[in-house]
């Protein structure tokens, strides 16, 4: 597909390593990898930006670096001649620093640590190259505490939801300064892409309301797309993993994970962005479809017929999915995994999660202390817990206050299931 002007690729949360229950992804990615490679050259694509969360943890196992390392090495000599990624809060920056100056020979730009001593200009540079020219990137990775603070200076405030939204205008307003002192050295009308991973307001997390795990964590610091004014023609979001505009604006956008995070971020399609720029001209974005290498499926039933009634008709749907089988019933059958493996075995699809789903009223107490506490995934737990006490914390009344503390839970409960508080 010939084009004039400069074409991006735009794609984020790759999340290389992560593994469902257990059970590893690693083929999912290569699929995803070798697609995208493919998207990349029939559309001939200059420079591939990606946004945050490349890895899924700060330490990587070897067959998730070796996926990132080979796809890199593999675009060497193909049209994209340029890549940019950035850190994720999932990404350790050490861990992307410690090859940045190895993979820089490659014309791949690692940026994972905020330089406030060298005022940030690590951020901000022209593509291809300064000597000739074509589109300015502020690559801003996930910006943590110490980053945020020093955009800032020694103002102090009240709460962390300000010191964010404040700390993250700042930081941008001085990666436009740069992209403007830029631009002009160039001599050029050159367009300015924006990458960033954080929650911008007016996003919407998910249009499952059940999807919690990783798209509404961190909700409680977004920050105010405003930052992002029209002086940035594109902006290359990551974080929320559900492709989508930010507050209206098409220039504004998240790519969303090429894979779902997990069962309540299944879905039927994924995309990344192809973005031309051209001095002077309104970015023109097309969404690519991504197949989805494996299909997740919740199963659910109120008694195990239903539920093995369900397994073989998905068995017919979506052979060779992964499933996650809900309890909804009352009362208790023991393991649930246990009672369906036999049923599994005569179907090609793979038992990945078993669990009991409790239902909201009061009337599942007497039954509780009868179940495995294994069988209840710790969110579950949580919200049975704060529904039993939820009159003494006082959030009863306060369903703003009660969201808060669903919403600090899952951040929590994030962290530790990675391994690491970022
Ligand atoms: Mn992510």
């Amino acid at each position: 597909m010939n084009h004039t002007g400069y074409r991006i690729l735009h794609t984020s949360d790759w999340h290389l390593g992560n593994s469902l229950h257990d059970h590893s992804r690693i083929e999912e990615y290569r699929s995803f990898l070798a697609e995208l490679k493919k998207i990349i050259v029939l559309n001939e694509v200059d420079a591939l930006l990606v946004s945050g969360d490349i890895f899924d943890t700060g330490s990587p196992s070897n067959a998730a670096l070796e996926l990132y390392y080979s796809f890199l090495t593999s675009l060497n000599g193909t049209c994209c001649k340029n890549v940019v990624v950035t850190a994720g809060n999932h990404d350790s920056p050490a861990t992307l620093n410690a090859t940045r100056e190895l993979l820089e020979l490659l014309n791949v730009k690692v940026v994972a640590t905020p330089d406030a001593e060298k005022h940030f200009v690590n951020e901000v540079f022209a593509l291809p190259s300064e000597e000739a020219p074509q589109v300015i990137v502020c690559a801003a990775p996930f910006l943590r505490d110490a980053a945020l603070q020093s955009s800032l200076g020694s103002e102090k405030f009240e709460t962390d939801e300000q010191f964010v939204r404040a700390g993250t205008k700042a930081h941008f307003e001085k990666l436009q300064k740069l992209a403007l002192e830029l631009r002009e050295k160039l001599g050029k009308n050159l367009p300015i892409v924006a990458m960033a991973h954080l929650y911008a307001a007016g996003a919407a997390p998910s249009e499952n309301a059940d999807d919690t795990e990783y798209t509404v964590v961190g909700n409680l610091e977004n920050v105010n797309s405003e930052i992002f004014p029209p002086v940035f023609d594109y902006v290359a979001l990551g974080h929320i993993h559900r492709s989508q505009k930010v507050a209206g604006e098409d220039r504004i956008r998240y790519s969303g994970s090429p894979l779902p995070m997990g069962f309540d971020e299944a879905r039927s399609q994924s995309e990344v962005l192809l973005v031309d720029l051209e001095e002077g001209k309104l970015p023109v974005i097309r969404p690519m479809g991504l197949s989805l290498p494996r299909k997740l499926v919740t199963i659910s039933g109120a008694d195990l017929s239903e539920i093995r009634e369900k397994v073989l008709r998905q068995d017919k749907e979506t052979p060779g999915a992964w499933i996650r089988v809900q309890f909804t019933g009352a009362g208790t059958v023991g393991s649930l995994r246990q009672n369906l493996a036999e049923d599994f075995k005569k179907t090609s699809l793979e038992l990945v999660h078993a669990e009991y789903v409790a239902r909201v009223d009061n009337s599942h107490t007497a039954i509780e202390e009868e179940k495995d506490l294994s069988e209840f995934s710790p969110t579950e737990v949580f919200t049975r817990r704060m529904e039993n006490e939820k009159d003494e914390m006082g959030l009863s009344q306060n369903p703003e206050l009660k969201a808060r503390v669903e919403l600090a839970f899952q951040e929590i409960l994030k962290a530790v299931q990675e391994g690491q508080v970022d």
